[in-house]
């Protein structure tokens, strides 16, 4: 009944996605809505998807070792903290020693608020309702003589870029660095292809809802009629990319019409909108990837249940 505010950007993005002429895309950003994002944290309960309990592990287990590692006054900014509940082990490990500052970066208010309920005990959390970079220019901005800035970028979500992208954006977080300040970038690690099939498709059908959401979503917000059940959740493994790949896929032809995008568009039989790329990594790779935007690989940790890495850059 109360439909949201209509949103231009997103308008824009869905019209340019799927007028193109080769494949058809929607931008993962809009995967998360309040919906989206509950599915999400259903996923990462799920058996299957082990990569966000890998994060959490490594950080949990390590936490007292990162923190030894790093410089004093340290001003951690956390790029996509959602509830920041990852983050607390070394919020915790920093205050035996110093009195600690978070800055929790999310576009989500509602995950803000979440950070200052959980978090304010521990940390003078200073919320940023920002893009990431936007964000961890302010906390750069703010800084005090003598600070050392930790920037989390966890839960693999630089695997949502394409290669190029990524190495942009690290080297956008760079210069806004100083040398010696340290990035944590978590990454999963390519592991089997069953395996990571059956993350990105359990059995469940978790992940095909929170894909199937995204239509649903264009429905809700910009007046779309697209049939959620004329479309399939696909998720496949492209080694050579080294990439999950998620899409939806028209079970038939079909029109739909996306009104406040100003949209009709048709969709052949088994034709598919590509709505996500999740690139996995060697760790090898993450010590170039280091290198070739101006960091140093300090430290890399590896949880073994499931390959996943911590890999600690320092800015050189
Ligand atoms: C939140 C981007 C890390 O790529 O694994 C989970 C998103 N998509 N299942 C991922 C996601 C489908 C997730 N990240």
């Amino acid at each position: 009944m109360f439909a949201p505010a209509f949103d231009a950007e997103f308008a824009r993005d869905v019209r340019s996605g799927l007028t193109r002429t080769q494949q058809k895309t929607l931008s993962c950003r809009y995967l998360y809505d309040s919906v989206g994002s509950a599915l999400f944290e259903a996923i990462t309960c799920l058996p299957e998807y082990g990569l966000t309990r890998a994060d959490a592990r490594i950080l949990n287990e390590h936490a007292a070792d990162l923190v030894e590692m790093l410089p004093p006054n340290i001003v951690t900014v956390e790029l996509g903290s959602g509830s920041g509940a990852k983050t607390r082990p070394i919020l915790e490990q920093l205050h035996r020693r110093q009195v600690v500052v978070y800055h929790p970066v999310d576009l989500s208010a509602s995950s803000l608020v979440k950070c200052v309920q959980d978090l304010g005990m521990l940390a003078g959390v200073i919320p940023l309702e920002a893009s990431y970079l936007e964000g961890l220019r302010y906390a750069a901005e703010r800084r005090a003589p003598g600070e050392t800035l930790l920037v989390l970028f966890l839960g693999s979500t630089i695997g949502n870029f394409d290669p190029d992208s990524a190495i942009d954006f690290l080297l956008a977080i760079r210069l806004v660095l100083q040398p010696g300040d340290v990035l944590l970038l978590g990454t999963d690690l390519v592991k089997p292809v069953e395996q990571m099939i059956a993350a990105y498709d359990d059995p469940a059908g978790v992940t095909a809802a929170f894909n199937l959401n995204l239509l649903a979503r264009i429905n809700r917000e910009l007046e779309a009629d697209f049939n959620l059940r004329q479309f399939e959740h696909v998720a496949r493994y492209t080694p050579e990319a080294q990439r999950i790949e998620m899409h939806l896929r028209s079970r038939e032809y079909q029109i739909v019409s996306v009104h406040q995008a100003n949209l009709i568009v048709d969709f052949v039989p088994n034709e598919t909108i590509c709505t996500e790329v999740c690139h996995k990594f060697i760790p090898d790779q993450l010590c170039t990837l280091a290198r070739t935007t101006g960091f140093r690989m300090q430290t890399q940790w590896i949880d073994e249940e499931w390959p996943f890495a911590e890999s600690l850059f320092v800015a050189v």
